[in-house]
This record gives C-alpha cells, structure tokens and sequence, in this order.
C-alpha cells in the first residue's frame, strides 16, 4: 500500500541553497507547492482502492489502469509531486564539484564537454515557454536534454529522468522577478552531483 503518498523532508536547510536560492523560495515551495501537489493527489485517489497500490511511477506510467475521469488529474498531480521530489532531490548545499565518474564520461560522449551540456540544458530551461521543467534523462540508455510543459513528466519504461530544474515562475520569482536566465545560471552551482550520478548508475547499461 502506497496510499497515502507523504511529504518527503529536504535533506538539507531552507537556507542551505543561499546565495543561489533563497530560504523564502524554498519554504514556499516545498511547503506550500509541493504539498499541495501531495494533498491533491491523496484526494484524487481517495475513492479508488485500486490506484491505491500503485507506486507514484506506475501512477505515471500506466495511464491505461486509471479510470478516464481521474487521467488528467493524476498526470498533472502525480507528476507534481514526482518533479518536485527530484528537483528538490538533485539540489545540495553542498560546494558540488563537476561529475567525475561514468555520467561525466557519458555527458561528454553525449554532449561534447560538460560546457556544451550546461549551454545546452541552460537553452532548454530558459526557452520553456510558460512553466515547465527542463530534464536531463536517460531514453533508450541515451543521456538527451528534454523540456516538458506544466507538471508533464519523461518517464516511461525505457526513458529515466535524471535531474530537472523546475521553471514555473514560483520557482525564482520572489528573487529572481523575470530573469529566469539568472536563476538558471545559479542553479548549475547546486546541482547535487553524486545524487544524480548514482541514479545514473542505477540505470545505465554498459555501452
Ligand atoms: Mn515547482
């Protein structure tokens, strides 16, 4: 039974994520937007026992087991919670120092140099039109830089999300207003690299 879905503490302090990410932005969204999204989804399933045992990545990924009338809302709110829990998940307060194991040589494989992968995961989250997230997944045992629309999450049988930068304007707003490029760029200094590399190993096949 995985009902109900709880609220997942952050490893770190609200104000862990300062200068880049302010004590007032996380408080508000983890306590208030994510919450929300943990709430809501408890309601929708309420009144069906059977989704009730479904993991939050089942709930996601086999729509054909949820009733119609409930699709959407479980899309928009399952994926809430799944994309903030990364997205939280993948930050640190820690001074993070570039990936140095088998994701840094597949980034470069993929991407050419960990630069090129910044310019361009930096490109796919300022150009997400309204709110959004910007990925970086595993598809096919491929690393690709996706964005997605509102609360849409990658995730599939083959296709493993790796970290995301959520892009909603609750996300930097009260310290970033409008410059989204700029809370982008502060972004890259907290991303929580062993977090994301042993995900990667988790699953990544050899090439
Ligand atoms: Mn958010």
């Amino acid at each position: 039974m995985n009902y109900p879905f709880e609220v997942k503490k952050l490893s770190y302090d609200y104000n862990a994520l300062e200068p880049y990410l302010s004590k007032e932005i996380l408080e508000f969204h983890h306590d208030k937007h994510y919450v929300t999204y943990v709430n809501k989804l408890n309601e929708i399933i309420k009144n069906y026992p059977n989704l009730q045992n479904m993991t939050l990545e089942q709930l996601l990924t086999e729509p054909e087991h949820i009733p119609s009338e409930i699709r959407t809302a479980i899309k928009n709110n399952a994926g809430g919670v799944y994309n903030h829990e990364l997205y939280f998940a993948c930050m640190s307060s820690a001074d993070c120092e570039l990936p140095t194991d088998r994701l840094a040589l597949a980034i470069n494989a993929s991407f050419g140099s960990i630069e090129n992968f910044k310019a361009e995961l930096s490109s796919s989250a300022i150009n997400q039109f309204g709110s959004g997230y910007a990925w970086l997944i595993l598809s096919n045992n491929q690393l690709e830089i996706i964005s997605t629309p509102n609360q849409d999450t990658p995730i599939a049988p083959t296709v493993t999300p790796l970290l995301c930068i959520d892009v909603w304007e609750h996300a930097y707003y009260l310290q970033y207003q409008n410059r989204r490029p700029d809370y982008v760029e502060n972004w890259f200094n907290l991303i929580n690299w062993s977090y994301v590399g042993a995900r990667y190993m988790s699953v990544a096949k050899e090439q």
